[in-house]
């Protein structure tokens, strides 16, 4: 019997982490199992998230694994060499590193491994499980790419029955917690039902993307969906999906499958602001969909062009926060600040965006280069990345990097947590019982805002507002 365990580490630091189940590594995991089934290869698998509490050591030496498989994004790949440190000193296996960062640093990436996969995994992972089964498979260290899956619905679901979903389904960090798309007594999940996307924003893993985009048929979506509410009892899903509604005739199929098939649970997904129209907007809200994720980025057009290459206007990502109120969706906004050559007005400029169009829930984050993206190419190039840089400082939080060259770094930060402080702080999305939680949460922060009039001015009009809301009872 060939024993696979497949980890996904914890960062050690204060990545914002929603807590999902990890579909990376549920898809190599199913996929493994079915390559195995049709090869007669014995072989068991085992599925280690240390977010979701999974004590990572102790899994590892209760199971004695042959292959070892380690996932990461940038921010946590020092826990993810740490954790594979571990294993070239303690297990006796075939330490396999694979996903977005090491894609990004191959080199880097066998310096700590025995073998380093580039790019989609599962063609590759069957190959050293073949590899292996026929005692080839060695660790003299090599990198390793195979070619994409071009029917994406030949990789089975996620191995979902590999998971402790309860954890997922029940944590206060869930998506369901994150994206208020429904209410928090649900039981929520999230799904992925394509690979890629058709546009190279800047600083996305897909602007340097060279695979095509691929969609999961409709029938598997509706599957995938049933799988979940049957066996976990989930009634509102997260689409992750980089784009959800870009395929237009698949959303229409997936409409009808859900009326076909009278599923009823609340969805959300992420779009692009300049491919929704209204009748797309209806029709999924007639199909349960609450809620939709933009990644509008900016409200300066020069930003917008540089981040987005000129593909989206500031004037249709205001169109769509009109259709989309005008529809009775709501909005998760994403919106960055501190691109290489943005201005402090500019980045103003932002801020009245997401005032002026009241957008219920948003997230601001710095422009991060991330390895892989054009973005940090650019970064490199213009010397900005510190030689020395802490990738766990790539994580989008509020101890990220700063790629500002318009202040000082000290003026940028200063400037970056008050604005996002106020924002988070009068965001239409938010309940008392959020606003209590960021009290608790960053109390210097609220002691910070008692030391200027003007900001507790903001808070307590903003309180009152929500209770005088509560008091009407039509708040969600
Ligand atoms: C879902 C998701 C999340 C979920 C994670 C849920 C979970 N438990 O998996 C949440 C919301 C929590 C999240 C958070 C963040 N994410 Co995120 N996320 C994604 C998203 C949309 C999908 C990931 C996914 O499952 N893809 C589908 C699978 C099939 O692709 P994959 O992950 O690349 O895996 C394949 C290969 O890489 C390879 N592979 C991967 N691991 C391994 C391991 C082995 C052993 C092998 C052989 C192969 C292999 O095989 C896989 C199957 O083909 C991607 C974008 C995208 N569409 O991929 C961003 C993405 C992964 N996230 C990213 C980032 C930066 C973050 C955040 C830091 C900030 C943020 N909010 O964007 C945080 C923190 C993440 C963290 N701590 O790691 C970046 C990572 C870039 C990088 N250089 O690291 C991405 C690429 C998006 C982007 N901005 O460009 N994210
Ligand atoms: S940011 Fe969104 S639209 Fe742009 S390339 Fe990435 S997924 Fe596509």
């Amino acid at each position: 019997m060939i024993r696979l365990a497949l980890i996904f580490p914890k960062d050690y630091g204060e990545t914002p982490m929603e807590v999902a189940p990890p579909f990376n590594l549920g898809y190599l995991a199913s996929y493994s199992l079915l390559y195995a089934k049709n090869n007669d290869i014995p072989l068991e698998v085992k599925i280690i998230d240390e977010v979701a509490g999974q004590d990572v050591e102790g899994s590892l030496n209760e199971f004695k694994p042959n292959i070892i498989g380690i996932t990461a994004t940038t921010p946590l790949i020092k826990r993810a060499y740490d954790i594979a440190a571990y294993c070239k000193s303690n297990i006796d296996a075939v330490i396999v590193m694979g996903g977005p960062h090491v894609t990004a640093m191959p080199e880097e990436g066998l310096e700590n491994a025995h073998v380093v996969v580039k790019g989609e995994g599962e063609l590759a992972l069957a190959e050293l499980i073949h590899k292996y089964n026929q005692g080839t498979l060695g660790k003299e260290g090599f990198i390793l790419e195979k070619p994409y899956i071009d029917e994406i619905d030949e990789v089975p679901i996620p191995a979902f029955h590999l998971m402790d979903m309860s954890c997922y389904t029940n944590s206060k960090k869930n998506v369901l917690h994150t994206f208020k798309f429904a209410s928090p007594k649900s039981v929520g999940a999230a799904l992925l039902t394509t690979r890629g996307c058709p546009f190279k924003c800047i600083f996305c893993h897909n602007s340097k993307r060279t695979k095509p985009v691929r969609y999961h048929s409709p029938q598997r979506v509706i599957s995938e969906i049933k799988y979940l509410m049957t066996n976990y009892g989930v009634n509102a899903v997260f689409f992750f999906d980089d784009e959800f509604l870009t395929n237009r005739k698949r959303i229409r199929d997936i409409c009808s499958l859900i009326r076909e098939n009278n599923l009823n649970f609340q969805w959300a997904c992420q779009a692009r602001a300049d491919i929704i129209n209204e009748e797309v907007l209806l029709l999924i809200k007639e199909h349960g969909c609450t809620l939709i994720g933009f990644g509008f980025e900016s409200g300066c057009q020069r930003i917008l062009n540089i981040l987005k290459k000129s593909t989206v206007t500031v004037e249709e990502n205001a169109r769509a926060v009109e259709l989309c109120k005008k529809v009775g969706l709501k909005i998760y906004g994403n919106f960055m600040l501190g691109t290489p050559s943005e201005t402090k007005e500019e980045m103003m400029e932002t801020m009245r965006f997401i005032e002026k169009y009241s957008i219920d829930n948003v997230s601001i984050a710095k422009t991060t280069p991330l390895p892989g993206t054009t973005l940090w190419d650019e970064c490199i190039e213009k010397g900005i990345i510190p030689f020395d840089l802490d990738y766990s400082r790539l994580n989008l939080g509020r101890n990220a990097i700063s790629v500002c060259d318009t202040m000082t770094k000290e003026e940028f930060d200063k400037f970056f947590e008050e604005t996002v402080l106020k924002t988070v702080v009068t965001m239409r999305g938010n309940s008392i019982k959020d606003l209590l939680l960021i009290a608790v949460k960053r109390p210097s922060e609220v002691i910070k805002l008692v030391g200027n009039p003007q900001k507790v001015l903001i808070l307590l009009k903003f309180i009152i507002g929500k209770f005088s809301t509560l008091i009407r009872g039509s708040d969600s």
